[in-house]
């Protein structure tokens, strides 16, 4: 459902946007937890509970005029709720960040490309549309140059109980990203 206020809110002729699945407080807590560990053990800046999420489609800048059309477009339809199992954490060089991703979900993989699907024949373009889909929560910015790219399996699987998902537009500052939810898609099937 489309928050009205929140539309109107975006400054400018464009508002960069995506799509994500944002966990409940109480989980990104406890994956800010683990962002605040890494951090501590590795460096960088960890991510706050408020902005930890999954990105499903970037879209980056849409024209405001559009934004209405975009977050009143339907759920995708047909993917009921599910449990994402997030079983592992990496790094990456290239973009100096860890993360914490899971193994292949069906119905993950059904939603992204149902999404990309609807968003093409709305005429709404991703960014990037040939990179692979690599669905992962970024946890730490900022990594100190130089460390080695990783991949570690976790213990146990954090299981990620997906209801929703949502429309954010993300302001870039100084001070880092912020994000305002302009939408929420509830799955059912
Ligand atoms: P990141 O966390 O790996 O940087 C808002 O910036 C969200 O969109 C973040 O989750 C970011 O991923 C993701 N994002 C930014 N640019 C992107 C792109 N070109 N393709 C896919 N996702 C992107």
């Amino acid at each position: 459902m489309a928050t009205e206020s929140a539309l109107q809110r975006n400054e400018g002729a464009s508002t960069r946007v995506f799509f994500a699945l944002w966990p409940e407080p109480a989980l990104a807590e406890k994956l800010t937890g683990i962002a605040g560990e890494l951090s501590a053990s590795l460096g960088g800046k960890p991510t706050r509970a408020e902005t930890v999420h999954l990105t499903l489609a970037f879209l980056g800048d849409v024209p405001n005029a559009r934004l209405p059309e975009l977050a009143t477009l339907p759920p995708v339809g047909a993917i009921a709720p599910f449990v994402l199992a997030l079983d592992r954490l990496g790094s990456w060089q290239h973009n100096r960040l860890a993360w914490m991703g899971c193994s292949e979900s069906p119905p993950l993989m059904n939603l992204v490309l149902g999404l990309r699907r609807q968003l093409g024949e709305a005429g709404f373009a991703i960014r990037d549309p040939d990179r692979p889909f690599f669905p992962h929560l970024t946890l730490v910015r900022k990594l100190p140059a130089g460390l080695a790219a990783s991949v570690r399996h976790l213990p146990q699987d954090i299981d990620w109980p997906c209801r929703e998902y949502r429309l954010v537009a993300s302001t870039l500052s100084a001070a880092g990203s912020s994000y305002r939810t302009l939408a929420r898609y509830r799955l059912s099937a």
